[in-house]
């Protein structure tokens, strides 16, 4: 059971400060240092399950899963099993192995419309790539995306950014000309018109519309209505590239991700996150006419020393399988207890009268600290996020780990237990009591 007592950080005070000294901000990625929910960011040392503990013996209920990947949970026994086993053959050999067919095969299995995979060790990587194949397919420049959505930190795609772009409240990034970034339009989430006009404009020269198909990173965020449907509708009749970016819904809304969950089949579909089972792993995939564009076989490059790292097509692997094998029984439970969780804590926020409203698509979720509705980021951007800093805070303490920003989806899993939910309810309440204080 996780701790209700004040939680101890010295520990992870300690390793702050010795991080800190040799790594910007001691994180690795931004939104891990909690700059814009305050404390002291435990530093973790394991975990297992649904649970993970950090350096101060403090137990969490984890409902950031390494920011989606986990979905079978902490230290899985087969994907363990798998990286142990791949590891004890070698770490990476620069040449193919047999476990980058199996992944692919996989992944192929799950996506109809995709013929082909290329796999990469992150979903900056796929989408980068993704982009400039459309560019080389359709011989065009401009491409479309969204306000508010994420697709990893390649210069063209952090422009009006959500994740740790928003996060933090910068406009895009320092170091990018804006001659990188001049062909690159972001439009309203959700708004058919504003694409409308766009192709309009720019005929004949957008190359792709990136979406991401339930949007994660200005906070979960579904397309209304026949969005993607227009948007598959629109990219067919101006011959652009429609890209889904399901590095988050990939295998995570369904087994065939929001493709499969809206019935529609993008030209090209990037992934990450759970195609790798914790380990570095991104993809890109399409037709086989779209993707032998790729070299060794077309004129489009992209390259990667540890792409298909044979640890991390074996950690793949081991998650896909049983994501497989066990959708029918995986995906209703994940609905079922992420349901039940959501529920329970907007009815705990209604009891004390605190205005929080909350968007779903399966077991990726965020509550929003204002009345709503949320649907893109104009309105998402309205969200009280000190009352969300006060709610992160004291859900912490009470051994709860949320995702450090308004701005981020949480994940639950396979291994998230009613117990979880009904603690975190519980921990809710106290947490809106400090809100409302
Ligand atoms: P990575 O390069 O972080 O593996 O993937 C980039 C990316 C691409 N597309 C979508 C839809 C994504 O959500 C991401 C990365 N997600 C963030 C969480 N919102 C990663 C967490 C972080 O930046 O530390």
């Amino acid at each position: 059971m996780p701790s209700t007592t004040l939680r101890k950080t010295e520990q992870s005070r300690r390793l702050q400060q010795r991080a800190e000294s040799m790594i910007p901000g001691g994180v690795n990625s931004p939104v891990r240092a909690f700059r814009s929910v305050g404390g002291d960011p435990p530093f973790i040392l394991r975990g297992k399950g649904s649970h993970v503990w950090d350096a101060d013996e403090n137990e969490y209920i984890d409902y950031i899963g390494s920011w989606g990947p986990l979905i079978l949970g902490h230290a899985e026994p087969n994907v363990l099993d798998a990286i142990v086993a791949a590891a004890c053959n070698g770490t990476s050999f620069g040449a193919s192995t047999p476990s980058e067919a199996d992944l692919a095969e996989l992944v192929l299995s799950a996506f109809p419309g995709m013929e082909k995979v290329r796999f990469v060790s992150s979903g900056t990587e796929a989408t980068m790539s993704a982009i400039r194949l459309a560019r080389a397919y359709t011989k065009r420049k401009y491409i479309i995306k969204f306000e508010g959505c994420y697709h990893g930190h390649a210069d063209a795609l952090l422009v009006k950014a959500g994740s740790g772009v928003a996060t933090l409240g910068i406009p895009g990034s320092a170091g990018i000309p804006e001659e990188f970034a001049m062909f690159t339009l972001a439009l309203p989430f959700n708004n058919l018109f504003a694409v409308e006009q766009a192709f309009q404009k720019y005929k004949h020269q957008i190359a792709c519309v990136i979406v991401e198909p339930v949007v994660g990173n200005m906070g979960c965020v579904p397309a209304a209505d026949d969005y993607l449907v227009g948007l598959r509708l629109m990219t067919e009749k101006e011959r652009a590239v429609l890209i889904f970016d399901e590095v988050m819904t990939g295998f995570r809304v369904a087994f065939g991700g929001a493709q499969e969950l809206y019935n529609i089949k993008p030209d090209l579909t990037t992934m990450g996150k759970i195609i790798g089972g914790g380990l570095p792993v991104g993809g890109y995939g399409g037709s086989d006419e779209i993707m032998n564009m790729v070299a060794p076989v077309g004129p489009m490059y992209q390259a990667g020393t540890l792409s298909g790292n044979p640890l991390a097509m074996a950690a793949g692997c081991a998650m896909l399988k049983q994501l497989k094998e066990r959708k029918g029984e995986i995906y209703p439970k994940l609905e079922k207890i992420s349901g039940q969780l959501v529920e329970g804590v907007l009815a705990a926020a209604r009891d004390v009268e605190v205005p929080l409203c909350a968007n779903r698509v399966g077991s990726m979720f965020t509550w929003f600290f204002q009345s709503g509705p949320v649907t893109d980021w104009d309105s998402s951007s309205k969200s009280n996020t000190e009352a969300f800093g006060k709610f992160f805070r004291a859900m912490l303490d009470a051994g709860v780990y949320l995702p450090p920003s308004q701005y981020e989806a949480m994940f639950l899993g396979t291994t998230h237990t009613e117990e979880d939910a009904q603690c975190t309810i519980a921990a809710a309440k106290q947490a809106l009591g400090a809100v409302k204080s």
